[in-house]
């Protein structure tokens, strides 16, 4: 079997890492939003819009599913890639779970398929999507843990404050033998 990727933690904003991708919790529309998708695309410029415009125009015209995941440029960002992922947004009645796992397991699908070696995640669905951070972080790393996903060799996610840091560190903790 092949080889897992390390999984690396570190706490910081996701638009200045350097990964060969580098993940955004975007929704269905791809079109931008707040939070992560706002920095990134802040950061990133416009060629990402219109990347995001294009795909509208093309293959989805009716956007993107919740669960999928879609490569574009990374306009100036230093990334090679940035893959556009639609979390779910948290609900306490029905369990979301797969869908959230689902985003994690199709964008390194697509990064491997890219050829990355490096993969920058923030938790996805954790801010403007309300899922609780102890949950997101255990489908996080259990889904990353799940599957080797050659030349993929680091999932790097990147915290943006320390509970989340110390959130994934536990439950990387507890799986790590
Ligand atoms: N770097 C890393 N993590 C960050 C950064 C950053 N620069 N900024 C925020 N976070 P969110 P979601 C954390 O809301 O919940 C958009 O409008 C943040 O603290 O970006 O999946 C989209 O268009 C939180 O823990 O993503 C969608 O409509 C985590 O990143 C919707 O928001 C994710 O927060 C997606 O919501």
């Amino acid at each position: 079997m092949s080889q897992q990727s390390a999984i690396v933690l570190v706490r910081g904003d996701i638009t200045e890492q350097h990964a060969d991708v580098i993940v955004n919790p975007a929704n269905t529309s791809l079109l931008g939003g707040g939070g992560v998708d706002g920095a990134i695309h802040r950061a990133g410029g416009p060629e990402i819009l219109a990347a995001c415009r294009a795909l509208r125009a093309s293959h989805y015209g009716k956007g993107l599913k919740t669960g999928q995941a879609v490569a574009t440029t990374a306009g100036r960002l230093t990334a090679d890639h940035v893959i556009h992922t639609p979390g779910p947004v948290w609900s306490r009645e029905h369990d979301r779970g797969g869908l959230l796992a689902s985003c994690y397991r199709e964008s390194l699908r697509l990064a491997a398929e890219l050829g990355a070696k490096t993969v920058a995640f923030p938790a996805i669905s954790t801010g403007i999507y309300g899922w609780p951070m102890d949950d997101a972080a255990r489908i996080a790393v259990h889904t990353v843990r799940e599957s080797a996903h050659p030349p993929v060799t680091e999932v790097r996610f990147v915290l943006f404050d320390e509970y989340a840091y110390e959130e994934f560190l536990s439950v990387l903790a507890a799986t790590t033998i």
